[in-house]
C-alpha cells in the first residue's frame, strides 16, 4: 500500500506539474499573440502617418487658355498646395484674394502657397476675362 501510494502521489505531482506547464505556456502564448498584435498597430499607425506626411504638398495642374480653367473646380490637402500650368495660352492670371496669391501664367511654370481649409475662389484678373469665364473653385481640405 505503501507503494501504490507511492505511485499515486507521483502520478499527482506529474499531473499537476503537466497542469502547470499548460497554463503557462497558455499564458505565454496570450502574452507573444498580444504583442504582436500591439506591434502591428504601431505598424498601421507608422504608415498612416508617412501618408499624412506626403499629403501635405499637394500638386495640381490646371491649363488655361482664351477663356477658361481647367480644371475649374480643383480638391487639394493643405497647407501647402504647388499649382502646375501644365499649359497656358493668351495673357492670364490666377489670383486668389483672400490668400493673396496673384500669378501671371506661363506655361509650365508652378507656383505654391499655404491655404487654411476652406472654399476659395480664383479667378483671372485681366480684362473681362474673369465675366467670360476665368473663375473657379479651390476646395482645401
Ligand atoms: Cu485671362
Amino acid at each position: 500500500m505503501i507503494k501504490n501510494t507511492g505511485i499515486i502521489v507521483a502520478l499527482g505531482v506529474i499531473v499537476l506539474l503537466l497542469v502547470g506547464i499548460y497554463v503557462f505556456k497558455g499564458k505565454g502564448n496570450q502574452n507573444v499573440f498580444m504583442t504582436t498584435s500591439n506591434q502591428e498597430v504601431g505598424e498601421n499607425v507608422d504608415k498612416e502617418s508617412a501618408e499624412s506626411d506626403q499629403a501635405e504638398i499637394e500638386m495640381v495642374e490646371i491649363r488655361s487658355g482664351n477663356y477658361f480653367f481647367e480644371p475649374n473646380e480643383i480638391t487639394v490637402k493643405g497647407p501647402k498646395i504647388t499649382i502646375k500650368v501644365a499649359e497656358n495660352s493668351g495673357i492670364h492670371t490666377f489670383v486668389i484674394d483672400e490668400l493673396g496669391v496673384k500669378e501671371n501664367l506661363k506655361s509650365g511654370m508652378e507656383f505654391s502657397f499655404e491655404a487654411e481649409p476652406g472654399i476659395y475662389t480664383f479667378y483671372c484678373d485681366i480684362g473681362n476675362h474673369r465675366q467670360l469665364g476665368m473663375e473657379g473653385t479651390l476646395v482645401v481640405e
